[in-house]
């Protein structure tokens, strides 16, 4: 695995996949632990509102803010660190491990960015960990319109509106995503299973912690620390 050339892929298409990073073992672990914890509460943390006008259908939980240390492994990867170093350079910190959680037949993830693409050196990266295998039968596929962290904000349109050009991703269990925060992105509806992701959030030296308070939809502006629409756009 050549970190340097991931590294040119990433910068050039805004995102990168990469399979079979991450042991099988582990990943069973991970699912073990994810689904334990979703069985005894899979309610909806968002309000209806924002579930309605984004699309969104997805329920987030922040494991290392209940202390369970199984989810500092991945963090500490040193393979995961050296990639990671490679894209964001030298003093690029963690935010946040949020597992993302979403019931069979529920809606994805309408087309959006995760922070404001208003100045190109301020982003989150996405560290995407698939502990389950993504395909067409269970649904919940990744789409993304590559080069689009250098096209600035996702055209205005319905939540639900198709883009042009755009890729999708099957992740396989065991596989990283690495995805810029500006890059324009989905999640496909969920089909038999239910489906989960663990995502290892980091910027960039410099970057504010709050950066992807502010998401960026076909529709809105959403801003998650108070639940309200800052614009709409539609
Ligand atoms: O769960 C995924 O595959 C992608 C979720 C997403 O949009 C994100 O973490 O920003
Ligand atoms: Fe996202």
């Amino acid at each position: 695995m050549n970190f340097i050339e991931l590294s040119k892929l990433f910068h050039k298409n805004g995102y990168v996949y990469i399979e079979k990073f991450f042991s099988t073992a582990l990943m069973n672990e991970y699912q073990d632990e994810i689904c334990n914890h979703f069985k005894e509460d899979n309610n909806y943390k968002h309000d209806e509102s924002f579930i309605e006008k984004s699309k969104t259908d997805v329920i987030p939980w922040f494991p290392q803010i209940e202390g369970r240390e199984k989810f500092n492994v991945i963090e500490k990867n040193k393979k995961l660190c050296d990639l990671t170093e490679e894209i964001l350079g030298l003093g690029w910190k963690s935010l946040y491990c949020m597992v993302m959680y979403s019931n069979k037949s529920s809606n994805g993830q309408a087309w959006h960015q995760d922070c404001s693409p208003n100045d190109d050196g301020i982003f989150n990266l996405n560290r995407l960990v698939y502990s389950m295998d993504i395909n067409n039968s269970t649904g919940g596929e990744v789409c993304v319109i590559p080069g689009s962290h250098k096209k600035g904000m996702i055209p205005r349109g319905t939540a639900t509106d198709e883009i042009e050009g755009s890729v999708t991703i099957s992740p396989l269990k065991g596989s990283l995503l690495l995805l810029h925060g500006h890059t324009w992105h989905k999640v496909l509806p969920i089909l038999d299973n239910v489906r989960v992701s663990t995502n290892y959030r980091c910027v960039p030296k410099n970057t504010p912690n709050y950066v992807t308070d502010v998401a960026v939809y076909r529709n809105m502006l959403f801003r998650f620390s108070d639940g309200k629409i800052l614009a709409n756009r539609d």
